[in-house]
């Protein structure tokens, strides 16, 4: 039989093998701190925008034996997504890191079966486990930090300290009696990089996110219309947004992945302004396996009306011009945005021209707020 300490030494052992960065063992005790942040944030407006997180929800994933009856032990992972051969697609337009290679549900979630199979196969008899990356109720970053895999960075997100906050974040509760990791003794001292950097107030104070206010979720999770002040603010990021990443310290020396998934720099070289007119089927057949698929065809061409709009480049009016006739209003309304924020003649009479003949009264009006704004 294998003794308590051997059993963990195996476990943390299959599980680096199967090419994960960081592997620490947390208790199945429930994280009663973080459900009543988290509870809190929900009252205070901070989650609105997402209606599936609720205080249930919370409750739920908060207590790990609520999930799987018996657990023991929490084995927390984390695997780094940054890829030396990243690079952004043409024309400006800018996709966050997390999703350039293959969706990373997929590729961690078969790494955690076959952790439990590959324990299960040295144990010779079966585990109890469940298993989490990102879709569950469980709070991810809290596992991480109460595990010591990293500590909380003011972004909220979970910093490590060999690879810094570029890694995605997984479970698996189990039934198994494993030696537990205490949580980390660092944390990001006088540093509010992120805080000043972030283009829309998002982080409203240190730890405290605005989901409504993040360009993540404007991009990504948002279904509906981008409020016109938030528009210019986007900037670039046509899916996700890295801004509050990408200027802290820890990351600047974070290593980078080894993992094959996430070598693959699918866009490369697409230039993103075509997917302004693919169909759903072009779109299932480009994007399948890929992170981008959550915005949906419509959202992602919204966004890409917004980044056309905010780099201002002439070139991009024909595209848009022929985005005034798409079958979604929230696309038709977002392109005028965008012509009426590069202005010109070209682009003037495109919205002239659409004002006479577009039938949704939303879109009229952004059309002619759009030609208000050209001739200012
Ligand atoms: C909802 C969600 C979002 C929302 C809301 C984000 C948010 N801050 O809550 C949106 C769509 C905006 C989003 C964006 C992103 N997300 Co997201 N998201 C989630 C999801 C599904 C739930 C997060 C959650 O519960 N939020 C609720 C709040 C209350 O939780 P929290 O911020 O963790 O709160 C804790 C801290 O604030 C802390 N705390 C509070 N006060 C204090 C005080 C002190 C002193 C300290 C130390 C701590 C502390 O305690 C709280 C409770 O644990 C998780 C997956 C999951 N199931 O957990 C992924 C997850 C958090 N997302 C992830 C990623 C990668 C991103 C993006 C980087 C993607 C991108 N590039 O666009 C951005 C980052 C934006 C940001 N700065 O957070 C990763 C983060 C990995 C990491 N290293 O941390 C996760 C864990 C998914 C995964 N499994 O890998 N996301």
């Amino acid at each position: 039989m294998i003794i308590n300490e051997n059993l963990t030494d195996l476990v943390k052992t299959c599980a680096y093998n199967l090419g994960f960065d960081v592997v620490r063992i947390t208790s199945a005790e429930p994280f009663l701190r973080e459900r009543s942040v988290a509870e809190k944030r929900i009252q205070q407006g901070f989650m609105d925008g997402l209606p599936w997180y609720t205080q249930s929800r919370v409750r739920r994933g908060t207590d790990p034996n609520v999930l799987l009856p018996g657990a023991k032990s929490i084995i927390s992972v984390g695997l780094s997504y940054l890829s030396e051969s990243f690079q952004q697609p043409k024309n400006g337009t800018k996709i966050a890191r997390y999703a350039w290679g293959k969706d990373y549900h997929k590729v961690i979630k078969n790494k955690l079966k076959g952790l439990v199979s590959d324990v299960e196969e040295r144990l010779a008899h079966t585990v109890n486990a469940r298993w989490y990356v990102d879709d569950g109720p469980m709070l991810d970053r809290a596992v991480a930090q109460r595990s010591g895999i990293g500590w909380f960075g003011k972004n909220t997100n979970i910093l490590t300290s060999s690879h810094g906050s570029w890694v995605f974040l997984g479970q698996l509760i189990t039934d198994l009696d494993l030696d537990i990791d205490p949580p980390l003794k660092k944390d990001c001292g006088t540093c509010t990089l992120c805080i000043e950097a972030c283009p829309t107030d998002a982080i409203v104070s240190p730890y405290v996110l605005d989901n409504q206010r993040c360009i993540s979720h404007l991009t990504i999770e948002n279904r509906g219309s981008i409020s016109v002040p938030m528009r210019s603010l986007i900037g670039e990021w046509a899916f996700g947004c890295d801004i509050c990443q990408e200027v802290c310290p820890v990351n600047l020396k974070a290593m980078t992945t080894n993992e094959e998934s996430f070598q693959l720099n699918e866009f490369d070289g697409f230039d993103l302004e075509k997917l302004l007119e693919i169909d759903e089927e072009e779109f299932r057949t480009l994007f399948a396996g890929s992170s981008l698929r959550r915005a949906k065809l419509t959202g992602l061409k919204r966004n890409l009306c917004v980044v056309l709009g905010n780099l201002g480049d002439e070139d991009s009016v024909p595209v848009l011009n022929r985005a005034l006739n798409d079958n979604e209003a929230l696309v038709r309304s977002h392109a005028a945005w965008a012509l009426g924020r590069i202005g010109g003649s070209i682009a003037w009479q495109a919205l002239e021209a659409a004002v006479g003949i577009e039938q949704d009264q939303e879109v009229k009006k952004e059309i002619l707020t759009a030609l208000v704004m050209d001739t200012i």
